[in-house]
């Protein structure tokens, strides 16, 4: 089992906790935090790899963290190791394994320094040979800019990563749940893979799958599945959803029309979670509802967007706004307002 909460700078007054009372939130060792501040970094700290995110949560005083962790129980633990080569640590905490690291490097370089990077990772994962990818997360400066070579800094950066992923020897470096978005600053590009036991990956039957985008879109495509659902041996599956906007097929909708593209990204979640989804991806069950929707992160372009975006989607999901941590960045294509993420 595995889960996460988000909290204020203060460890000991979380900001949000997953309701679910069966879930172990609040003990249980940590493997990886993400910390949402104004700088951009990687260090140890507290017995586990901390990423600095340079993306302040809007209208947060203190920086915003979230933490995966396992429960107790789940011994014998180990340090994190750092490698000699690279930006990069790795966790590993019973079932379950951190890689964390930064893509530095010249302009114009993106895409040869993120296949070098994310192909140490899937090596460090190499190293874990039960373990699966379960779920990514990626942050780019200047998503929407042009690089030096030419291309979209995130057309370059998928380029990378799908090379990286083709010559992964193994089957473990599966085509997980991600999120891909922009961060501030012009520092590295910071990444975080999480791998544990076997993870089913799941499309959207309304949305043309991520890794067969047309070439419109970029070179490569992006590399992620819709969600990914963890077996939570015994307790109940978790669901964790990628970074979700207003995409039909491959189209964005509502281009300029912040609360069409909302509406359109509800109904998107809403048909992902379906029991008739579900069942289309092979899994059987009931599905989620949306209201269940947890750590919820909402990425929003526009600042003055935020407090609109936040009353609409507390409507529509049927979670309280204060449940909903919205960061103000670019979003990975230049026509999309908004994105959101989280689990059920
Ligand atoms: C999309 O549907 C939105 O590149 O890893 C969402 C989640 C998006 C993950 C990624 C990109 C990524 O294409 C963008």
């Amino acid at each position: 089992m595995i889960d996460a909460r988000i909290t204020a700078s203060s460890r000991t007054e979380p900001a949000f906790l997953s309701q679910d009372p069966s879930a172990p939130t609040a003990k249980g060792v940590p493997l990886f935090s993400m910390r949402f501040e104004n700088r951009t970094g990687l260090t140890v700290s507290d017995g586990h790899p901390v990423l600095s995110v340079n993306m302040p949560a809007f209208g947060a005083g203190s920086p915003v963290a979230e933490t995966w962790v396992v429960p107790v129980g789940a011994t014998p633990q180990e340090a994190p190791r750092s490698s000699a080569q690279l930006p990069m640590v790795t966790h590993r905490v019973g079932d379950y394994l951190a890689i964390c690291a930064l893509i530095e490097g010249a302009p114009g370089t993106i895409a040869a320094q993120t296949e070098r990077v994310y192909s140490a990772c899937l090596q460090a994962l190499a190293a874990h040979p039960a373990l699966r990818l379960l779920r990514a997360w990626n942050y780019l400066p200047g998503i929407n800019e042009t690089d030096a070579a030419g291309l979209e800094r995130y057309q370059a950066f998928c380029l990378g990563r799908a090379r990286a992923l083709d010559t992964a020897q193994s089957g473990q470096a599966q085509i997980c749940a991600a999120t891909g978005i922009g961060c501030h600053g012009d520092g590295p590009i910071a990444i975080c893979l999480l791998a544990g036991p076997q993870a089913r990956h799941l499309e959207n039957f309304r949305q043309m799958p991520a890794f067969e985008y047309p070439a419109q879109y970029g070179p490569r495509s992006p590399s992620f599945a819709r969600a990914s659902l963890l077996d939570q041996s015994g307790g109940k599956p978790r669901l964790l959803v990628s970074g979700t906007a207003a995409i039909l097929g491959h189209e964005t909708q509502f281009k300029g029309d912040l609360n069409g593209q909302i509406a359109v990204l509800i109904s998107n979640i809403r048909y992902l979670i379906s029991r008739e989804n579900l069942a289309r991806n092979g899994i059987e069950g009931d599905g989620f509802a949306l209201h269940h929707m947890r750590n919820v992160k909402a990425y929003i372009r526009e600042q003055a967007d935020i407090g609109a975006a936040l009353s609409q989607l507390s409507a529509g999901l049927g979670i309280e706004a204060s449940e909903i941590v919205p960061f103000n960045v670019d979003v990975c294509r230049s026509d999309l307002l908004i994105e959101i993420e989280g689990f059920f």
